[in-house]
């Protein structure tokens, strides 16, 4: 058998055949060969992929290894789910599909939350796991970390494969890129038996079989007809809106969306990810004036937006109708790049079907260049709403009541980030969150980074490391104390990687609320508290990182100052008023609550 090597430096061009001793003869004839290993790291770099977010162990402790020594960045976690939250927010900042590595059965188990949150929110991401014995598994016989990961990950991804045979790795890693990355983006799993890694093929015939993708995610461009309908629609409005949401972040058309919108003159609400695309101060954003704008449109264009709960599913009373169930009167354009999207909740009057894009630049091109502003009416009755609004949320920032609140905190977060808008917002929570949400202003695209369409707490730590080793730029990760504790261990990894990541604990002692009391008056406290004043800076400090305890605004400024200018990792505990936030933060009418007291 030949020596195994890196099919890529292997190439024997342009070197000078010297004589041959009669040991060399016979091994120049022994093909070099490849294996498992070196073609699944090989697929991964054709393809531009550079980065690996995952957690070692068998089989794939050397694929690790072995990825580290081609070049390939490898950030060990501590814990799955947070190498696959890293993989799949790597996967919406990139539009490459973030990669992340996991060992069987209970490791992929731990993966596949991130995977099924990349899917629901339409983020590329490979989920790679090392699986045991097929014919074990399939026969049920007890095998090391049995599972028939295949059909447990099925349901919960875009797409699903296993490769058996080296010479299909190339295949196997080409379709996942695909599957993650064109149409709605989502998240694929890939399946890799540990027999797979160690099979050996020449190394020829290995680097044959390996496929770079061309235009992994084609663009669709939408019919012209459907351009037209939309246009025209948007030109009978009295009350336009615009809503951005993450997909329009995600689809990198920035110049062209801030276009379309300064061009039509048309107010537009940013979801929360898609806070940023145009700076939150831009004048046209009607964040300010959410609850009006909402139920008084008349004609509303979504951009990469869904109308699920988000949006109040585009009924009920958020739309201006009588009860939760009736359609507000609002018609609506809708684009997306799913043709199956339209009409989910609501009737979509004028669906434009393709990539956001390309959907964009020639809804641009249709309004040519003398295009009415919307009616003075409109846009002064939102101006009003907005000053309004802002003049009160404005009084109650600059209040400092003693202990802080979340809006004197965030009122320091706020400044922070206008300070430094090129830095990474990472942001879950309840009240933290929500808070957060409407205090601190974006100013660049994909900028904010939150818990999405699950509202899923855990993402925190996962997308910091990952931000941070992406874009390079610093991290803020506004926290509540319950949202932190998902991810907290990954405080190390940060460390390690010496991350410019600045972690801010809004720490109110619990879930919503420090305050609540056992019901029964028992020595166990509240479901929904912890240990009071618990000292999470510490936990930083533990792994070589800086720790920080602020009770003030000031303090609190004064930390994330020197956070952002050090670039060390660091971890700020804000002391937050117990009673300062509410059940469920903004959506307390989802909550069912018990009638009978
Ligand atoms: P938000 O939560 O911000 O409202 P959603 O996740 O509900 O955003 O919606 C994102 C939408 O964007 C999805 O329906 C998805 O199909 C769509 N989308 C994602 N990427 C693109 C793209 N490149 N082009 C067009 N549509 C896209
Ligand atoms: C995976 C339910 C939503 S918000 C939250 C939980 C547990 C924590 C709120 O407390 P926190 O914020 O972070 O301290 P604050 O400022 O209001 O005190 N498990 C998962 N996801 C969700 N969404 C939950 C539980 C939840
Ligand atoms: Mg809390």
């Amino acid at each position: 058998m030949g020596t195994v090597t890196d099919p890529g430096v292997t190439s024997q061009a342009g070197a000078q055949p010297a004589p041959l001793t009669g040991g060399q003869v016979a091994e120049a004839r022994a093909p070099e060969m490849t294996d498992g290993f070196h073609l699944v790291i090989d697929a991964l770099k054709l393809n531009g992929i550079d980065t690996i977010f995952g957690l070692p162990g068998i089989p794939i402790t050397d694929l690790t290894r072995k990825a580290q020594a081609a070049g390939v960045r490898v950030i060990s976690f501590r814990h799955e789910q947070n190498a696959g939250y890293a993989a799949s927010i790597a996967g919406f900042m990139t539009q490459k599909p973030g990669i992340c590595l996991t060992v069987s059965a209970p490791g992929f188990l731990n993966g596949l939350t991130a995977l099924a949150n990349a899917t629901t929110n339409c983020f590329p991401m490979i989920l790679i796991s090392g699986s045991s014995e097929r014919e074990v598994v399939d026969l049920q016989q007890g095998d090391y970390e049995e599972m028939d990961q295949l059909a447990i990950a099925r349901p919960l991804a875009k797409a699903a494969f296993r490769v058996l045979n080296a010479e299909d790795i190339g295949v196997g890693v080409a379709r996942a890129i695909r599957a993650a990355v064109s149409g709605r983006p989502g998240g694929v799993y890939l399946d890799l038996p540990a027999k797979l890694f160690p099979q050996t093929i020449e190394a020829e015939a290995g680097k044959k079989s390996l496929i770079k993708v061309v235009d992994p995610a084609p663009r669709q461009i939408p019919a012209g007809d459907a351009v037209q309908r939309a246009l025209e629609l948007l030109k009978s409005s009295k009350r336009p809106l615009i809503v951005l949401g993450k997909g329009a972040a995600y689809a990198q058309a920035d110049a062209d969306i801030r276009a379309f919108i300064e061009k039509t003159g048309i107010p537009y609400l940013p979801m929360s990810m898609a806070k940023g695309l145009l700076p939150d101060t831009h004048p046209q954003c009607a964040s300010a004036a959410r609850s009006f704008v909402l139920p008084e449109a008349d004609v509303v264009l979504l951009i990469g937006a869904r109308l699920n709960w988000l949006l109040s599913h585009g009924k009920g009373k958020t739309w201006g109708a009588k009860s939760s169930k009736d359609w507000g009167g609002q018609k609506f354009i809708q684009v997306d790049i799913s043709p199956t999207e339209a009409d989910s909740n609501v009737r979509i009057d004028a669906p434009v079907v393709g990539d956001i894009g390309s959907c964009v630049s020639a809804l641009l091109a249709g309004i040519g260049s003398h295009r009415a502003k919307p009616p003075a009416e409109w846009l002064n009755a939102i101006a009003e709403r907005k000053a309004k609004n802002v003049a009160k949320m404005a009084e109650t920032l600059a209040k400092n009541p003693s202990p802080m609140t979340f809006h004197s905190a965030l009122n320091v977060v706020r400044d922070i980030v206008k300070a430094n808008p090129d830095a990474i917002l990472v942001n879950e929570g309840a009240n933290a969150l929500d808070f957060t949400r409407s205090i601190v202003d974006m100013y660049k695209p994909r900028k904010r980074l939150d818990v999405g369409t699950w509202g899923v707490m855990g993402v925190g730590m996962g997308y910091s490391v990952a931000a941070a080793v992406v874009s390079g730029e610093p991290v803020i990760a506004v926290e509540g104390d319950s949202a932190f504790g998902f991810s907290g261990m990954e405080v190390e990894t940060i460390c390690r990687y010496n991350l410019p990541v600045c972690v801010v604990i809004m720490n109110n002692n619990g879930v919503y609320r420090g305050s609540e009391v056992n019901p029964a008056g028992g020595p166990d406290p509240s479901p929904l508290v912890f240990v009071k004043d618990a000292r999470y800076e510490k936990m930083m400090e533990a792994f070589g990182g800086v720790g920080a305890h602020v009770a003030t605004p000031v303090e609190l400024r004064k930390a994330m100052e020197e956070a952002i200018r050090s670039r060390r990792p660091t971890l700020i505990n804000a002391l937050i008023d117990e009673d300062a936030g509410t059940e469920s933060g903004r959506i307390t009418n989802l909550n069912p609550t018990a009638k009978k007291k």
